[in-house]
């Protein structure tokens, strides 16, 4: 299998946690971005957001793009260890918890993660072709002042219901790692970056630091002082 990527996307992470967690062997294949979507738009009928999925198998797609759609497929392709729960309730949380974290929790992390990369974390790489990537992404995304702010709401009280889920049990849903627990891990791995998520939160970053080892991928940049 093929995994299309960015190699810094919050996104791929995901998916190849979920790869790592099915120990399926794959290679990866870093895009630039920018010229990404030539790449990808004949292959996903249009779309041009990273991770892709090529699986390279007779009889399956060629391309499978999002990274749930890449999960799901993973799932039926090589259902052990599953990805979601048994039970028919816990298993529609956990891609509820999924969807919400793919569509609220991760954006809302790649605005804080891209506003501090332009302010307090210049230093991690004040290079100009760094700045001028992050200036890039914050006009693409529109992340402002005013849209930072509002992420940060999201992401307090996200937080909390993740804490209240994580406290008692060491999976978001049910007995055992999800599709819930991997997106988490996945997406709000930027900001083990930040230090003020790191010193209020620092809970979430010790199941984070379980979850990639439980799925064999390396740890992002700013756990370096967790472990
Ligand atoms: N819902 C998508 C979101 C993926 C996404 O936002 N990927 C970003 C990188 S983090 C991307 O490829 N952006 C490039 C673009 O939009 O053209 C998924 O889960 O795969």
């Amino acid at each position: 299998m093929l995994l299309l990527q960015f190699s810094t996307s919050h996104y791929c992470r995901k998916a190849r946690l979920a790869l790592g967690y099915k120990q399926v062997s794959y290679q990866v294949e870093n895009l630039t971005p920018g010229l990404h979507a030539l790449k990808l738009k004949p292959l996903t009928g249009g779309l041009t957001t990273l991770p892709v999925l090529m699986p390279q198998l007779e009889g399956q797609p060629v391309a499978i793009a999002d990274s749930t759609q890449i999960f799901h497929f993973l799932e039926g392709y090589c259902p052990d260890p599953p990805l979601v729960p048994v039970d028919a309730c816990e298993r529609s949380q956990a891609w509820l918890l999924e969807d919400w974290l793919d569509e609220s929790l991760g954006i809302a992390s790649r605005f804080v993660y891209y506003q501090f990369r332009s302010r307090e974390g210049k230093s991690l790489d004040a290079s100009l072709m760094s700045q001028m990537v992050i200036q890039v992404v914050k006009r693409q995304y529109r992340i402002n002042s005013a849209s930072v702010e509002l992420a940060e709401k999201r992401l307090e009280t996200g937080l909390e219901a993740l804490r209240l889920r994580w406290q008692d049990q060491p999976f978001l849903v049910g007995d055992r790692l999800s599709v819930a627990d991997i997106a988490a891990a996945a997406l709000l791995s930027p900001l083990a970056r930040i230090p003020s998520y790191r010193d209020s939160y620092p809970w979430l970053f010790d199941r984070l630091i379980d979850v990639h080892q439980q799925c064999n991928e390396p740890l992002p940049p700013g756990f370096e002082s967790k472990i």
